[in-house]
């Protein structure tokens, strides 16, 4: 059975101030049914992780480096958001990958790095607009899937998210057949290439405008196990109703 995620991409937003948000977080999540996931920007993960403690809610980077230390002035690496108490990081986000020219070959080199330094890799995957209307969704999945995740990936190290870039903090949201058709595609790749086992056992996420409102339908699609949620995870009363919808 695998255990429902609610994951939160702050992105390039937040302060010490945006704290109060993990706050209320905590009062109104104590034990919550599902596993919760911030991922604040870099200057935030120490403080986020030491204000959450030993509370239920897990702190992840938005991006690691491929090497373990080096001359990258800017660049963070996996071990360092370890240390500074991260457990999850994202990878391959669609920004960054438009942003920062990140290849698939890229991000399978930081999952690996982020692996091997004991995080959960949390890799993206989408489509644009441009090839949705090509009809290559299906294609451009599988050959992201096949690029960015490395060979040595279990459930517990690896979370894949299916994050649509047409969908992306548009308020546009593919419908149900769309989500669920992408979703039961990505299972099926995991499981041919890693068996049925590991397969069946990683946790796929939408990401895309998801919001309180559309979260419940959303979250009955089929091998959808949760949501990287982007702008509606910045304020707690939001993210706070996409938790209750898991
Ligand atoms: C997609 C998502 C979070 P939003 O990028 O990763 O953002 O929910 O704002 O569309």
């Amino acid at each position: 059975m695998r255990k429902k995620l609610a994951a939160g991409n702050w992105k390039m937003n937040g302060t010490t101030a945006s704290l109060a948000e993990v706050d209320a977080l905590l009062a109104a999540h104590p034990a919550p049914g599902c596993e919760i996931l911030l991922c604040p920007p870099a200057t935030l993960v120490s403080a986020m992780s030491a204000r959450i403690g030993d509370g239920p809610i897990h702190t992840g980077g938005q991006d690691c480096h491929a090497e373990p230390s080096g001359a990258h002035t800017g660049d963070i690496a996996a071990g360092m958001l370890v240390d500074a108490g991260a457990s999850h990081v994202i990878l391959g986000h669609s920004e960054r990958r438009q942003d920062h020219n990140e290849s698939d070959k890229d991000v399978r080199n930081k999952a690996k790095a982020a692996i091997a330094a004991g995080l959960v890799a949390v890799v993206c995957c989408g489509e644009s607009d441009a090839e949705r209307e090509a009809m290559n969704t299906l294609e451009i999945i599988s050959g992201q899937l096949a690029g960015s995740i490395p060979d040595n990936v279990t459930g517990e190290n690896l979370v894949v998210a299916y994050e649509p870039i047409w969908a992306i903090g548009t308020g546009k949201v593919p419908t149900l057949d769309q989500i669920g058709e992408v979703h039961d595609f990505i299972r099926t790749q995991l499981e041919r290439r890693f068996g049925e086992g590991v397969g069946r056992s990683v946790r796929l996420l939408y990401g895309g405008s998801v919001k309180p409102s559309n979260a419940d339908d959303i979250f009955a699609v089929s091998n959808v196990d949760g949501a990287l949620v982007g702008g509606a995870s910045l304020k707690a009363a939001d993210f706070s109703g996409i938790i209750t919808a898991l």
